[in-house]
């Protein structure tokens, strides 16, 4: 029988086909999850209602993590439409395309805020409206980046963004598991999504990976979908404070 069946779960980062976040949609929507999706602004709805309307029972709502009015909307609105919600899916990012290429060490201070505001903070921003929905326990989950743990070209104050990322995870974790929520984060290989456009040589970057990693190919997205399906599932209920890796091996290697 369905794993997700009867479970109520928010993802905020459709931007189109390609998002991280739709493939993690198929993969908690095939295993009978009630799903909500978020858009930033209009210029996104008409994509994400589109893409919303070919799942059933599907609810879309407005959100710009950047302001808190709009996040205390949507967890009102997720209480009205669900009473109880099981799951949050956080695939959300952002940088300035300026500060995703040269030196690190060049980061404006705003630049810095930016990122760490819609990339890192939005996360607890979120977390902090939509746990007290969460009162049959619940899991909670982020998309990170390799660049958190190690110092990547052009990454830059994203990889400072991610780290700060992951551990809000820990932080996170220890807060909510007496309430019987899990939060956890997935550590993707690079795909080639509209985020990924900001960054400089993905090409490179896509190449290294398919000769260094140890399964000898890229990520795809249903890779991520299906591990965040584990996640947002029973199965992975002694799971919590950790950040999995789904990039075919690639950071073991030298
Ligand atoms: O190689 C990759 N693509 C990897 C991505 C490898 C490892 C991790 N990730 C992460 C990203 O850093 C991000 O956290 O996965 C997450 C999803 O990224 P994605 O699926 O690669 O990219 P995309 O399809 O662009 O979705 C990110 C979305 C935004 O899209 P645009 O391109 O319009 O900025 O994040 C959303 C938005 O939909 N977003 C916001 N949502 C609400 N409020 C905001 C905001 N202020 N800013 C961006």
């Amino acid at each position: 029988s369905a794993l997700l069946a009867n479970r109520n779960i928010l993802i905020m980062g459709v931007a189109n086909d390609r998002s991280i976040a739709w493939a993690i949609a198929q993969s908690l929507a095939a295993q009978g999850a009630r799903l909500a999706f978020t858009y930033e602004s209009e210029r996104v709805e008409e994509r994400v209602r589109k893409l919303a309307d070919t799942i059933p029972n599907s609810l879309v709502l407005p959100c710009n993590v950047t302001v808190d009015e709009e996040i205390d909307t949507l967890a009102g609105a997720l209480k009205e439409h669900f009473g109880v919600l099981h799951g949050f899916v956080h695939s959300i990012a952002f940088a300035r395309t300026e500060e995703l290429e040269g030196l690190f060490v060049d980061t404006s201070r705003d630049g810095f805020a930016l990122a760490h505001d819609i990339s890192a903070y939005s996360l607890t921003a979120v977390s902090k409206r939509v746990y007290p929905l969460m009162t049959e326990g619940g899991s909670i989950m982020t998309m990170t980046y390799l660049g958190a743990e190690r110092a990547m070209k052009n990454y830059n104050v994203m990889g400072v963004a991610k780290a700060a990322l992951e551990a809000s995870v820990r932080y996170l974790a220890n807060d909510l598991g007496q309430f019987n929520i899990r939060v956890n984060g997935i550590s993707a290989g690079p795909i080639r999504t509209l985020a990924a456009k900001g960054i400089k040589d993905f090409n490179s970057i896509l190449r290294q990976v398919e000769e260094k990693a140890p399964l000898r190919r890229t990520t795809e997205t249903a890779e991520v979908g299906d591990t965040a399906m584990f996640l947002m599932s029973p199965l992975s209920r002694g799971i919590t404070g950790e950040v999995i890796h789904v990039d075919n091996g690639y950071h073991i290697i030298g």
